[in-house]
């Protein structure tokens, strides 16, 4: 596995020495993203030469920020569409060009936004060759409308899933999950965000005007083929696809004009094996004000935040007029794993240059405070489950579409206890629910741990107490996931079928009938 050298001074010259030929390549870019349904789109071939990057871009495009999504309220439910469909894409600030899979678009999708409280539906069209899903990561709904590997959308075939907006003001996010094709699906560029909004989020000055202040900043790291193509296959790697390229909202090399005094960035990790550790190449301080499932209890300082894929931190920056900051990725501590080199461990990015404009619109104060978050306690849980993760098997047992793992009580709390038994990284994600951190190897969670969580970096040989409520939503026939959110590790069967219940709690719920699949 090659790694990145850490940039130099002299290669920072160097690219500004490159300036306008990129940005000339930036404006093709614009251009050649409308021509994209034609016949002669590029094939994705699964190998080949590689793309080896010559040096850091210079961080002159303009950050693309994702467009809100249109919805139309009828009949009080919030609609939004999404069409799922081919595409492509200048990445590589040449005449290369990327077959890309998108929603709306070439590339990702749009930004949907709803308010807490609402009844949403989306309307999702497959327009690809394939059969995929549109999975709401984070969100709290039925699980007929989850979007996991149940709920597949036929090419050509249409879905509709609506639901109650019932969980805090967070950063949520879509992507597919398609059983086994997980990783290929999300890495031709299929994700997006999905913003909930609280009336009570509003009274703590956080930065709140998309695009302006409030930033999406969806961070993937690919590898190009040689030809300009993904790479769609991990060669081998242990962790699954790791990239040298690293894209923000699908550019590389991308630059975010701030022209207010505090900058929200919302960084998502979507990338499908490689875990970062965000901050500023001048370590300075900023507030980490939420996580996966919404706001912390009060604005956490530090200087950098590990972000595994899936996971999501909103940070509030601080910038000072006509000065420059470079967001990085610095090498991550993954814990006690053999070889950190290999899983990215040892590797330095450039992400995203904010460059504050000579004057800067005043922020309002930051609050000291939010809100409380309602402590779950190990005491009054009703169940407890361990889950050992082992390679590709959960206690075990690798998943079975057929199979039902777990069966939870509506209305109990559960206390689960997650050890990686390898000295590789996974994570831990569970739908339907967030989940509070209780302990790890015993000890009190890091401020970082301490809000609302969907995702959970797992360090190898060490115990995670997590404990989490089942409300609602019992239904006996469509279950949710538990999976390593690795990518590779979710589709080779690192993942696990839970339903809810109204039943009597049992270990094992035996098996269900065929899947259902979503058509016309
Ligand atoms: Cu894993």
């Amino acid at each position: 596995m090659r790694t990145r050298p850490v940039r130099s001074p002299a290669s920072r010259r160097r690219r500004s020495l490159l300036g306008p030929a990129l940005l000339a390549g930036a404006t093709v870019l614009t251009a050649v993203a409308t021509v994209t349904a034609c016949s002669i789109l590029p094939s994705f071939p699964s190998s080949g030469p590689a793309f080896v990057p010559d040096g850091p871009p210079s961080f002159d495009t303009a950050l693309p920020i994702p467009p809100l999504a249109e919805s139309e309220v009828v009949d009080g439910v919030r609609v939004f569409s999404l069409t799922a469909r081919e595409g492509s894409q200048q990445f590589l600030h040449d005449e290369r060009t990327t077959a890309t899979w998108g929603f709306n678009g070439d590339f990702l999708g749009p930004t949907l936004r709803a308010q807490q409280g609402e009844e949403v539906a989306v309307e999702v069209q497959n327009d690809l060759p394939e059969a995929t899903t549109v999975h709401w990561h984070g969100m709290h709904l039925p699980p007929a409308m989850d979007g996991g590997p149940h709920q597949m959308v036929e090419p050509g075939a249409q879905w509709r899933p609506t639901w109650r907006i019932d969980q805090e003001a967070a950063t949520l996010w879509y992507h597919p999950h398609p059983h086994g094709s997980t990783e290929d699906h999300v890495v031709r560029g299929l994700a997006g965000m999905f913003l909930i909004d609280s009336a009570e989020e509003q009274d703590f000055g956080l930065p709140s005007e998309y695009g302006v202040d409030d930033i999406p900043v969806i961070v993937q790291d690919k590898k190009f083929l040689d030809d300009g193509q993904f790479q769609l296959d991990a060669q081998g790697n242990e962790v699954g696809l790791l990239g040298d390229v690293v894209l923000t909202n699908g550019a590389w090399g991308a630059v975010l004009d701030a022209t207010t005094e505090r900058v929200r960035l919302r960084l998502l990790n979507g990338s499908s094996a490689r875990t970062y550790d965000f901050g500023f190449e001048d370590r300075r301080p900023f507030a980490l004000v939420a996580t996966d499932g919404g706001l912390l209890e009060a604005p956490s300082e530090t200087d950098h935040v590990r972000l595994s894929p899936g996971e999501r931190a909103e940070i509030v920056v601080s910038v000072e007029a006509g000065t420059e900051a470079m967001l990085q990725s610095f090498p991550p501590d993954l814990g006690d794993v053999v070889l950190p080199s290999a899983y990215g461990g040892e590797d330095t990015f450039d992400v995203l240059r904010v460059r504050a404009a000579p004057t800067l619109t005043a922020s309002p104060p930051l609050a000291d405070r939010f809100a409380d978050i309602p402590r779950l306690e190990a005491a009054d849980a009703d169940t407890e489950r361990s889950f050992d993760v082992q390679n590709r098997e959960i206690n075990g047992r690798r998943m079975d579409m057929n199979r039902i793992d777990e069966v939870m009580q509506v209305d109990s709390t559960e206390v689960w206890e997650v050890t990686n038994r390898d000295l590789f990284p996974h994570n831990w994600h569970v739908h339907d629910v967030q989940f509070q951190v209780l302990d790890i190897d015993g000890t009190p969670p890091p401020s970082e741990l301490l809000g609302w969580k969907d995702t959970i970096y797992l360090e190898p040989r060490r115990q995670y107490r997590l404990i989490m409520r089942f409300e609602d939503y019992a239904d006996e026939k469509h279950p949710y996931m538990i999976h390593c959110h690795l990518l590779l590790h979710e589709d080779e069967g690192l993942m696990s079928q839970f339903i809810v219940s109204r039943g009597e709690p049992s270990r094992d719920g035996g098996r269900i009938g065929s899947a259902d699949h979503a058509s016309h």
